[in-house]
């Protein structure tokens, strides 16, 4: 039976870093849900239409990717769409801590639901949405990054 998994995030925006553990995870799983999740205390940049329309057009080459959004618990979303795994990137040290608190409540919540890790690639360990935009938004260079629809969407929002 082929397993779904579910890559979880904000994607506010989509980084080269999210578009290869998406694409790693395509070639492993036999389906993926992509899944923006709306969290009501950040302040994001992009809506939540934005980013799943930018998702869409960076994972096309991989046609068992499907891009949702979510506004509940991830694991309620999990279970929602039959999913066995939830897929997560690791960066850094910096990055365990906060993966293992998400990866422990969510086991509590549900522990027939297991998370992945995958690697990221070295090119883009230092890669988080947050740094880019702070490039973006001060004019600096991005293009390498992230997706050329982001790049541009981003050169939108700052009008730079
Ligand atoms: N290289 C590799 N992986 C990367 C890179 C990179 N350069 N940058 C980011 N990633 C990975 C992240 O580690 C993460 O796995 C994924 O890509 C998405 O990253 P972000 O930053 O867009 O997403 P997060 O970390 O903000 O997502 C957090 C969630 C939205 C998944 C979490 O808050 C959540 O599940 N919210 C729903 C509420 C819920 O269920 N809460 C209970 C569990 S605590």
């Amino acid at each position: 039976m082929s397993k779904i998994a579910v890559v979880p995030g904000s994607f506010d925006p989509l980084t080269n870093g999210h578009l290869d553990i998406i694409k790693r995870a395509s070639s492993v799983f036999g389906q993926v849900k992509v899944v923006v999740m709306v969290n009501s205390s950040k302040n994001p940049l992009f809506t939540v239409e934005e980013r799943m329309t930018l998702i869409e057009g960076a994972s096309s080459p991989f046609p068992n990717v499907k891009v949702e959004s979510s506004s509940g618990l991830l694991i309620d979303y999990a279970k929602s769409v039959d999913a066995s795994v939830i897929v997560r990137g690791l960066r850094a040290v910096s990055d365990f801590e906060y993966e293992m608190q998400i990866t422990s409540m969510n086991r509590f919540l549900d522990e027939s639901i297991e998370t992945f890790f995958i690697m990221t690639n070295n090119q883009y360990s230092f890669l988080s949405s947050s740094i880019v935009k702070e490039v973006a938004k001060y004019g600096g260079e991005i293009s390498g990054l992230v997706p050329l629809q982001v790049e541009e969407a981003l050169k939108q929002k700052f009008n730079v």
